[in-house]
């Protein structure tokens, strides 16, 4: 399964109503920024990393996996993932103008194209590649009924309907002010009853100061977790936290390397560990984390960097795996949608890893790479 070709590609789906928001960002579309990989046995491969749809910055991913990591793959077995990851985060032309970031992205891409690559060769849905199904059924948790956008009398609403729908877990973003988020997490709750798990998101605004001052008002919420309550990579910040609440520590989705994930375990800094396959360098080294939560005891609930398409099958096959978290946004790109019926993902089933777009999604989405 020799690799012929690899190229990038852009995709801009609209997001849930016109636009979203969260503490730091407000969009309109999802980017799937990827790799199209060919083999000379006829198969392709797809992957793909999530992004705010910005054209620019996207373009930078395309340009990255063009010029820079494509020219390492052309001739290489497909079959050898693992290698051909080291192959590129190894790279020593690359290590100083980027270990992580931009080309973490387009690694992320070209890796995920790899293993939807992998299992399509040998004809089964990716998960049963990653060593088989290890769970009855993935619980689906719902993020989109929740942003920081929707009036409080709509928060209420979406939250009883998800509920109606099957979900038993809903999150809902935080990070405006102390007591407007207090006051919508408390109506949320009355509105959903005791037994759905309601977390909260605070996508890393507040400081310290701030978060705890929140988690003393929200101690009797019962809340699932509380995720990325402050700066993405303050490890000290979050450990304190940690020991200043009852509320459970979320974060990951922001974290580029398993070494940054092995800092925040090694100073009990998290205790629901969030990788996403689109922006550490690909499923190979969320892998990796997965592991090493596992080995600390740490529950893995995978961001949705990836609208849970190649999330699925990881949730599946991997024991650390808890729960997974479901945003509709760009799932009928793809042949195979994530779908969640009562509450849980369906298992796939089509070989591969989820990542095909349909040709609709590929002709009406399709931006220019460069
Ligand atoms: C919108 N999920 C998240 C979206 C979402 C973000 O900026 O990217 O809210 O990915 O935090 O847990
Ligand atoms: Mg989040």
């Amino acid at each position: 399964m020799k690799i012929t070709a690899v190229t990038p590609f852009i995709l801009h789906v609209p997001v849930t109503g016109s636009q979203i928001a969260d503490s730091t960002h407000t969009i309109s579309h999802w980017g799937v920024v990827g790799a199209k990989i060919d083999c000379d046995n006829g198969l392709s491969g797809y992957g793909f990393t999530g992004t705010h749809a910005h054209l620019p910055g996207d373009q930078l991913v395309t340009r990255c996996i063009e010029t820079c990591h494509a020219p390492l793959l052309i001739g290489e077995d497909a079959h050898d993932v693992q290698r051909l990851w080291l192959k590129l985060a190894r790279n020593p032309a690359l290590q100083w103008v980027g270990r992580a970031g931009i080309t973490t992205l387009a690694q992320a891409a070209i890796d995920i194209a790899l293993w939807d690559l992998k299992a399509k060769a040998g004809g089964v849905p990716l998960w049963k590649l990653l060593g088989g199904q290890v769970r009855e059924r993935v619980r689906a948790y719902n993020t989109d009924i929740g942003w920081l956008s929707i009036p409080d009398d709509q928060l209420v609403d979406g939250a009883r309907r998800a509920v109606a729908e099957g979900f038993s877990g809903i999150k809902i973003k935080v990070g405006s002010s102390v007591e407007r988020d207090l006051r919508r997490l408390q109506s949320v709750r009355r509105a959903i009853g005791p037994d759905v798990t309601l977390a909260i998101d605070g996508n890393g605004k507040w400081d310290l100061a701030t978060c705890r001052r929140f988690c003393r008002g929200a101690e009797d919420s019962d809340v699932f977790w509380f995720e990325e309550p402050t700066w993405y990579d303050d490890v000290k910040g979050h450990a304190a936290l940690a020991r200043a609440t009852s509320i459970p520590v979320a974060l990951g989705e922001q974290l580029y390397t398993a070494d940054a994930f092995s800092e925040f375990f090694a100073q009990q800094a998290v205790h629901w560990v969030q990788p996403d396959v689109t922006r550490l360098a690909g499923l190979t080294e969320v892998l990796q984390v997965c592991a090493t939560a596992h080995s600390f005891r740490l529950p893995v609930a995978p961001h949705a960097g990836d609208m849970s398409q190649v999330h699925v099958h990881l949730a599946y096959a991997h024991p650390a795996v808890q729960v997974l978290e479901y945003i509709p946004w760009i799932k009928d790109c793809f042949t195979e949608p994530a779908e969640v019926v009562d509450g849980a993902f369906r298992l796939p089933q089509q070989p591969g890893a989820g990542t095909t777009p349909t040709a609709d999604a590929w002709a009406r989405l399709r931006q220019p790479t460069a």
